[in-house]
Order: C-alpha cells, then sequence, then structure tokens
C-alpha cells in the first residue's frame, strides 16, 4: 500500500514536471525565444512516465521527434534540455542538436530522434547488445502509429523476436500522424495486432492511464530481463496540440478535441482524481508538486537564457567522427 502510494506520487510528480516543461516551451517558442521546431507531448504524459518508472538508469530508451517526455522520465536534466532547445553551448548537445536529438547516454537515453521510426531498430541493437554482455538491462523503443507502418517497425519486431532481445516496443497511438488520421493510414484499429506476425506479445492499453501504463510495462519489461523476448505495447492516446507548434490542428474534429481534453479523459487530471480518492494527497499537497515543477523549470530558463551561445569555432567539434 505504502508502496504504490509513493509510486503514484511519484508517477504524479513527473507528469506534472513534463506537462510543466512542455508548457513552458510552446510559450517560448511562440515568443520566439529559441529557433528550430517544438513537437508538443502535451496529453501523453503518462505513456513515458508509466514506462520509464520501471527502469534503471542502466536500461536504455530511443525517443522520437516528440520526445521531451521521454527525456524527462528517463531522468534528463530540464537545465540541459532547456539550454538545448535555445540552441546554447550549455545544451545537451552544445547547441547543435535542438529539441529532437536531445541525448545523454550516461542515463541510457541514446537520443532522440527527427527520423520516424528510426528509434526502433536502435533500441534493438541496444537490446541486443544487453544480451551480448549478458546484463540484464532492457531497451525501449518509443514511437507513434504513423511509425508502425515503416519497414524499420516490422524489421525490428522480427529480428527482436527470433533472437529474445529484451525490448519493449512502446507504440504511443495519437490517432494522427500528421494530418493522417490512423485510419486513413492504416487498415486495423489496434496496432498490438501487429504483434501476431512475429510471434511475440501485444497488448493494447489506455494511453492515459498512467498506473495501467506502468502495470503492461512491468510485465513486458519482467519478461525482457527474464530473456523471454520482446512486447509490444500500444498505449491509446492523443496528443493535445497540434503536430508541431504552428500546426493549428484542424484536421481534428473539435469534439473528439474537446473530449479529449476534458478532465475526465486527461491524463494528469486523472491521477488527480485517483490520489484524492485514495486519500494519498491533498490539493494543497497536489498543489506544491505543480509550484515545485514551475520553479525548477523557471531555473532551466533562467540557465538557458544566460548561457552562452556557441561559439562559431566550434561548428565542426563533435559532428564528424573518424
Ligand atoms: C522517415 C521519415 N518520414 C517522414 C517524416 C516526416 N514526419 C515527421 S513526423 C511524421 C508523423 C509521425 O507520426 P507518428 O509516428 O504517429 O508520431 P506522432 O507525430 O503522432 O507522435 C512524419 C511523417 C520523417 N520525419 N521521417
Amino acid at each position: 500500500m505504502a508502496e504504490k502510494k509513493e509510486q503514484l506520487l511519484e508517477m504524479y510528480k513527473t507528469m506534472v514536471r513534463i506537462r510543466t516543461f512542455e508548457k513552458e516551451a510552446i510559450d517560448l517558442f511562440a515568443a520566439g525565444k529559441f529557433p528550430g521546431f517544438v513537437h508538443s507531448y502535451l496529453g501523453e504524459e503518462a505513456i513515458a512516465t508509466g514506462v520509464c518508472a520501471n527502469l534503471k538508469d542502466s536500461d536504455y530508451i530511443c525517443s522520437t521527434h516528440r520526445g521531451h517526455g521521454h527525456l524527462i522520465a528517463k531522468g534528463g536534466k530540464l537545465d540541459l534540455m532547456m539550454a538545448e532547445l535555445y540552441g546554447k553551448s550549455t545544451g545537451y548537445c552544445k547547441g547543435k542538436g535542438g529539441s529532437m536529438h536531445i541525448a545523454d547516454v550516461d542515463l541510457g537515453i541514446l537520443g532522440a530522434n527527427g527520423i520516424v521510426g528510426a528509434g526502433m531498430p536502435i533500441a534493438t541493437g541496444a537490446a541486443f547488445a544487453c544480451k551480448y554482455r549478458k546484463t540484464d538491462n532492457v531497451a525501449i523503443a518509443f514511437f507513434g502509429d504513423g511509425a508502425s507502418d515503416r519497414a524499420t517497425f516490422h524489421e525490428s519486431l522480427n529480428l527482436a523476436s527470433i533472437w529474445k532481445l529484451p525490448v519493449v516496443f512502446v507504440c504511443e497511438n495519437n490517432g494522427w500522424a500528421i494530418s493522417n488520421s490512423q485510419e486513413n493510414h492504416q487498415n486495423i484499429t489496434d496496432v498490438s495486432d501487429r504483434a501476431t506476425a512475429y510471434g511475440i506479445p501485444g497488448v493494447s492499453i489506455d494511453g492515459n492511464d498512467v498506473m495501467a501504463i506502468s502495470e503492461a510495462a512491468e510485465e513486458a519489461i519482467k519478461r525482457a530481463r527474464k530473456g523471454d523476448g520482446p512486447t509490444l505495447i500500444e498505449c491509446k492516446t492523443w496528443r493535445h496540440r497540434g503536430h508541431f507548434e504552428g500546426d493549428p490542428g484542424a484536421y481534428k474534429d473539435p469534439k473528439d478535441q474537446e473530449e479529449w481534453l476534458s478532465d475526465a479523459k486527461d491524463a494528469l487530471v486523472r491521477v488527480e482524481k485517483k490520489l484524492i480518492e485514495l486519500k494519498y494527497a491533498n490539493k494543497a499537497d497536489l498543489d506544491k508538486v505543480k509550484a515545485d515543477a514551475q520553479t525548477e523549470v523557471d531555473a532551466a530558463v533562467k540557465f538557458a537564457e544566460q548561457s552562452p551561445d556557441p561559439d562559431p569555432s566550434e561548428v565542426l567539434t563533435d559532428v564528424y567522427t573518424v
């Protein structure tokens, strides 16, 4: 019981930190404070949180273009992330990567990735390394419904299956690949059905229910650590924003948008309700979590704004390797 309380509170904190970071990033981007792109993770916080709550530092994740939430949930540092968005020399990639290339190898974060579906073979390779080195570490590949149409998805699932690699494929099915609805780009309702073709377990779950995600991830990760091979977990969710900041999302039905953003469906509000209902926290406790997250994000923004730009003489440093 105490363990469950602590776990739920911890996951709530992570979700709040993600939401606060993302809201701030959106506002800063709209104000022209930094260049590049922002693909917001707002609405999908429960997935990264529920999965990463079951990982060790030595486990690996491969993220996507919508990656801030994955990085935060795996322990990524907000100040270094924000500085990277700003293109500053103190950022994770010394300002050369931006939002879609943040990595922290020491934390097992093998990178966000601007190439749709590129994380799956990388996670499969990392899982091969875990097995080859005889560790009990696992790798997680996060990807969208759109990415599940790519050859990289099919090749990765097949190879991971026949080699029984310790990898968990986590599909964040938000119903859209840019403006292309899932019905428009695939002839199935559940991406998890595709697991059958590769002889591995596949489940579809509520992607806005952090406990359900954590439980499904726990089972899949245990299976992977034991040497029983990969699992495909499909989390059904919704992105609150457009595909990227600047996309008004006019292709969405306003009724769907309203429903998914309602208190009944919003992942964060649902955890708050649960915490109150179970008497694990009161409103003041929740407010404190939010205030702490805002303080942390404000400090990250200050750090980014006060950091120097990269020196032009370093433009090729760390870019090529021989
Ligand atoms: C290989 C490749 N093809 C196309 C694109 C352009 N693109 C960027 S995001 C995106 C849609 C991705 O949809 P999904 O995988 O469902 O992820 P979501 O954006 O919904 O999180 C596309 C087609 C790309 N970046 N890489």
